[in-house]
């Protein structure tokens, strides 16, 4: 039982649902009025919460970005269900979840066109030069110079670093530009005709343009190192629409400064929303604020699968849409 005090705007009774961070507001409004939940992030005491009332919460739903971390899973006893608004999930350790026979879900598929979209965009930006270009002309250059030549997209070799969905979709899309493409997975994904190369390293060397799309997680952490940066080398291009982690942050900012890649389009970063000053500095590279599945459909789309993760767990004791046993 709560003792007094500690959380007064909580009503009595079992919590069954925690939110762990701000969501859509369309979402939040459904979550409260179909299921009595929790906004763990707007509580005074959010410790006090926890304390007194963890054992109430069956099941938490939260971001790609906050997960639901170690400390907050082990203060949840009876929690059944962590629902994901995204389709990452490295901020929740999904082993360690199901070993308390926790299920997890995400909101793939719903997203996969517009990342995709994005990171073609955002390649055919870094590559044309389009955000360096749009500057010019509104800081009046274009009456003093011609704008510098840039890199052609179509007929280039593009390498697709790791093909799960979102980087089928890419590929899918590039093909209407008559790129050559290759990727790098760790295993071979059936059904496609695209060259698998061995390591992002192969991949990179390999390449025009390297984008990246594999899953964030300390799997992947440091991927794309300074080696594979190197091997990208000065015409090489690297658009990154997966998580900041997968790149080595500093490698690349040693690599933008020194010419050692001719550009970067980057959705996603280390710590965001903090941005380098260096990459801030670079007209070579574009920066965007991790919008990739930022369109009004999209996000709907994406709360709409999240509500309905938690019906039917909250209905049948299962998730829509869980995490493959092989995602993690
Ligand atoms: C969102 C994402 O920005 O799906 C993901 O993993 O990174 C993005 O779609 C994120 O879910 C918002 O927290």
């Amino acid at each position: 039982m709560s003792s007094p005090g500690t959380t007064p705007d909580v009503p009595a009774g079992p919590a069954t649902l925690l939110q762990v961070s701000p969501l859509l507001p369309r979402l939040e409004q459904a979550l409260a009025e179909r299921h009595r939940t929790v906004r763990l992030h707007e509580l005074p005491d959010p410790d006090g919460f926890l304390r007194d009332r963890g054992g109430d919460v069956v099941a938490a739903v939260t971001s790609a970005r906050f997960g639901v971390g170690d400390a907050l899973m082990d203060a949840l006893p009876n929690l059944r269900a962590i629902v994901h608004f995204g389709v990452g999930h490295e901020t929740t350790d999904v082993v360690r979840a199901r070993a308390r026979g926790i299920d997890v879900s995400t909101t793939p598929d719903v997203l996969t066109d517009c990342v995709a979209d994005l990171a073609v965009g955002a390649l055919i930006d870094v590559m044309r030069r389009v955000s360096e270009a749009d500057r010019y002309v509104r800081a009046g250059r274009w009456s003093t110079a011609p704008f510098p030549l840039a890199s052609r997209v179509s007929g280039k070799r593009v390498g697709v670093l790791g093909l799960g969905r979102i980087g089928r979709a890419v590929a899918r899309r590039l093909e209407g530009f008559g790129v050559e493409v290759a990727y790098c997975s760790r295993v071979p994904v059936p059904g496609v005709a695209y060259r698998r190369l061995p390591t992002a390293r192969a991949l990179a060397e390999w390449c025009d343009a390297l984008v990246v799309t594999v899953a964030g997680g300390t799997g992947t952490k440091g991927l794309v190192s300074a080696e594979v940066l190197e091997a990208l080398g000065s015409d090489g291009y690297l658009v990154n629409v997966a998580r900041g982690s997968v790149v080595d942050e500093s490698a690349l900012v040693a690599a933008v400064e020194a010419g050692r890649i001719a550009g970067a389009a980057l959705d996603v970063f280390a710590d965001e929303p903090h941005v380098p000053r260096a990459l801030l500095d670079s007209d070579r590279v574009v920066l965007l604020p991790h919008i990739a599945s930022a369109t009004r459909e999209t996000r709907e789309a994406m709360g709409d699968l999240v509500l309905r993760n938690v019906e039917r767990f909250m209905a049948e004791g299962v998730l829509l849409t869980p995490v493959p046993e092989s995602a993690h």
